[in-house]
Order: C-alpha cells, then structure tokens, then sequence
C-alpha cells in the first residue's frame, strides 16, 4: 500500500494522514470548494477539489471520489467517521474497483445498520441483550400483549434508526398504540423503512462501549471499554477510557461478548460493538458501530495502540502480532468534543471567524484539530473544532489536566463548548464516578454555567487583590 485517499476532512482526515505519513504511505486529500484552504488540504501530499460545499455534492460523492483515486493510483480509501464511513454501497463500489475499503467488507456493513439484522446475526452466541422482540411489529395489539409480558416502561426502537433517531419511550399502555404509529411513520419518512421493534427500558444506564479490530485471520482482539454516558441528545461531550465502574471480571466478560458479536458477521478491521449497562450492572449489547469512531483516541491512550496504524495492516491484509492477553491498561484518558456551540444558548452553532486560536500543548494533552487561526468556520458540516484529549496515571490527574488544559485552550471570535466541558469536569457527580445518560439533563443548565463562572471570577479577583496588597506591603507602600 503506497498511498491512501482521505476521503473526509477536518481533524479526521488529518489524524489518518499522520499515521500513513509514519507508514511512509503517501496521502491524497479531497476537498470541497468550502474547504480550499483547510488544514487537511495542506496536511496531504496531494489534493484535489471534488465539488461544491454541500456533502451531497462533495464528501458524499462517492462516485467521484472513486475516480480521483483510480486517476492519482490510490491504493486504499480510508473513510473516516460520518460521511461514506458505514455506506454498504460505496464500500462495494471499492471493492469493484479494485481499491481497498480501509474498514469492514460491505456485508458486515450491511448487518449492523439494521438493528433487526444484528439482533438476528448474534443470535447464536449468547450475547445479553435487553428483553424484547427481535422482529419488526405493526400490530398494535401484538404489540400489547407483548409490552405486558416484558413491563411498562418499554421502548420503540426504529431497525434503522441510529444515535436515539426514532426512539420513543411508553409509560402505560394507553399510549402505546398511537405511540407505535408515529413512530412507524417517522422511521418511514426518515430511513425510508417504517420497521420497529420493542424493548424494555432500561430507565438509568451507562453507555458503555468496546473496542475491537479484527484481521483476515479470524482473529479479533478488544481494546477495552469506553465510557460515552456523558452526552446531550445522543451528542456525545465527554469519553473516557477505562470506566470507572467496570470490574476486571465484568470489563472481561464484555470484551469477551464484543469479540463474538464481530465474529457474527465476519468483521473486519476497527469497530466499537456498543451496550448499556443497568444499575445491577447487568449490560446488554445494543449495536455495532462500523467504522473508526470519533473517541478512539482514548483507547489509543490508556492501551498503547495505534487504531489506524492497526486498520491499515489489517487492510493489506497483515496478522494482528498481539495476542489479547498482551493487551494491558495503563492509566486513564479523557476526551472532550470541543464544539462551535453556544453552552448559554442551547448549543446553537456559533460559526464565524475564529480570530484568536490557541491550542495548549503540554505532557499529557493531545488536541486532535482541524481548525487555525483566521479561519472561517464552515456552515455545511459538523460544527467539532477539535477533540482536547489528556492522559494520567490515575482519573484523577486525567481530570486535573483536563481543567487545565481548557484554561489553556484560547479561542475567540465564536463560542465554545469548553466552559460547559469544564463545568462537567468540575461536577461532584462526575467526579464521583457516579452518573449515567441522564447527567447534563440533570445537572446543566446555562444558569448552572453562569454561577460557577462567576463565582470562579470573583475569587479571582479575591485572589489578585491579596497579591496586590501582600506586594505593597513587600514595598512598603501605603496601599
Ligand atoms: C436504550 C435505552 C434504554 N433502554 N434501549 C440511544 C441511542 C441508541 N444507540 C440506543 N439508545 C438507548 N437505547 C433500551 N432498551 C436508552 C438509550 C439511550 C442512550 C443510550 C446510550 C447513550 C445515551 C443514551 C441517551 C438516551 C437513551
């Protein structure tokens, strides 16, 4: 493999390009016309306009990406997250042309974007999962019976549906007939299929996450769990890696379960198998992710690896060298999604200009960015600045640096998620350890941010006026 096409942009796309530089693999960009001067453009050996800003007509266009790659001699495509990452379609359309799909074949794709298929596939090996049914429904009194054989509450679930799209929770059985009609009609206008399914509630978990990479062996290792409970409707804001509630037993039995669910559908390369874990910590196995996620960076941090150096070996069809006992973790990370966002204005996007960009640097601090100083912030794509990452030996430290790491992040000219991931840092209850889903629901409010800003500015204040008076007296100056 001598060189790969990026086809994404922003601090994904560069984050690959590093890794294949380290490889020695030459890298070829694309970009939209929103994007001439993007960093990934200037971080590639080569790059080539693929269309106008909107992703339809550019880092959506699978077909004309496939000719930049057969015109400049790609080997490989590495997708990214969102955009073609988990298209069945467009991983084929490699295959066809004889470029490599750095990720898993179009089949493995296929199985995991339907909850319903997933469900079917791992049937067989013992995974737990949430008591339900495994078939779609339209029968509302099927329905019934079946919501008071596992309980109220229950909960509707869209096959196709991904990231809480087409979720509906029902608390008694009144409402579960015209719940079960809008949500079969909204699937059907937002996935173009009205399948639904149901599910007993799990009221108060964690979402709880394992990483794993299989080769073209049959072997699949896992990477250990990430905790991704700290998110705003379904938007992950804060991970970490490991967690803080899993026992060695329990994280074993888990990764154990992941591993079984890419052996259902003949995986390859990197993939998250995701579950929810009750209060009894009882986990049951939700769906698999099917491509490199946006938080893998902390799995990097606390076990060692390079995800992407290790789906490009696997990708050309290279053994994994390590054995799972091998694998050991050291340490704990965090990661924070740092957003284009207003925290005091119900996160609406803040796009513009960003006139002051300074990132921190340091030991234990990884920003992985895609943005500079000067830049205008595009309005077509996902508003993520970057991801601040920090690594400890214990939670603690990963916390501490953390706090510091956002006093040290300067950014003007648009608002940021940084102070809301500072007030979550800052949060008895995040430092606890004790929080599921439900912890910016019920701990954050703008007014929430605000108090802690200004408390913290007053003793600021407090704090340099003592200085003040202390160098006076140092002076012998009347203050
Ligand atoms: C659930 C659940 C409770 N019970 N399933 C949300 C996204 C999708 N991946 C599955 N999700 C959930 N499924 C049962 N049976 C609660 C959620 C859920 C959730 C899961 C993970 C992370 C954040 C969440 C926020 C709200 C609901």
């Amino acid at each position: 493999m001598k060189k790969i096409l990026i086809a994404n942009r922003g601090e994904i796309a560069i984050r690959v390009m590093k890794t294949a530089q380290k490889m020695g693999i030459k890298t070829v960009a694309v970009f939209s016309t929103a994007d001439r001067n993007a960093p990934h453009v200037k971080f590639a050996d080569e790059a080539v306009c693929i269309g106008k800003p909107p992703s339809n007509q550019s880092y959506l266009r699978g077909d004309k990406i496939i000719e930049v790659a057969k015109a400049l001699h790609v080997d490989a495509i590495h997708p990214g997250y969102g955009f073609l990452s988990e298209n069945a379609a467009f991983a084929e359309l490699c295959e066809k042309n004889n470029i490599i799909f750095i990720g898993p074949r179009s089949k493995a794709i296929k199985i995991m974007g339907s909850k319903l298929a997933a469900k079917e596939a791992v049937k067989q090996y013992n995974i737990p999962m949430v008591p339900g049914i495994d078939e779609a429904i339209t029968d509302a009194n099927k329905a019934k019976v079946i919501a008071k054989e596992i309980g109220f509450p229950i909960l509707i679930k869209a096959s196709a549906g991904g990231g809480g799209k087409g979720m509906r929770v029902v608390e008694k059985e009144s409402d579960l007939e015209s719940q079960m009609n809008r949500a079969i009609s909204e699937a059907t206008s937002a996935f173009g299929d009205g399948s639904v399914f149901i599910e007993k509630y799990v009221t108060s978990p964690r979402h709880i996450e394992i990483q794993v990479m299989a080769d073209s062996h049959g072997h699949v290792l896992h990477f250990f769990e990430r905790e991704c409970s700290i998110q705003r409707r379904h938007q992950k804001v804060v991970e970490e890696a490991p967690s803080s509630v899993l026992t060695p037993e329990l994280r074993k039995k888990m990764g154990e379960a992941a591993i079984k669910v890419a052996k259902s559908c003949d995986y390859l390369g990197a993939g998250t198998v995701e579950f929810l874990l009750d209060e009894k910590h009882n986990f049951y196995f939700l769906e698999m992710n099917t491509r490199l996620q946006v938080e893998h960076p902390v799995t990097e941090l606390i076990s060692g690896v390079d995800l992407v150096e290790l789906q490009i070996r696997v990708a050309r069809g290279e053994a994994l060298q390590m054995k799972q006992d091998d694998l050991k973790i050291n340490g704990h990370a965090l990661e924070l999604r740092v957003y284009a966002e207003d925290p005091l204005n119900n996160f609406l996007p803040s796009v513009g200009h960003l006139d002051v960009y300074k990132l921190p640097v340091g030991e234990g601090i990884r920003v992985d960015n895609g943005f500079e100083e000067g830049m205008d912030i595009p309005i077509y794509y996902d508003p993520m600045l970057s991801k601040l990452i920090t690594y400890g030996k214990t939670r603690e430290e990963a916390i501490q640096l953390m706090v510091k790491a956002i006093e040290d992040y300067h950014v003007e000219g648009v608002q940021t998620t940084l102070p809301f991931g500072k007030y979550v840092c800052e949060h008895e209850a995040f430092k606890s350890g004790n929080f599921d889903t439900h912890f910016v629901k019920n701990y954050y409010s703008p007014e929430a941010l605000k108090e802690q800003t200004e408390q913290e500015a007053k003793i600021a204040a407090l704090i340099a006026v003592k200085q003040y008076i202390e160098d006076q007296k140092l002076l012998r100056l009347p203050n």
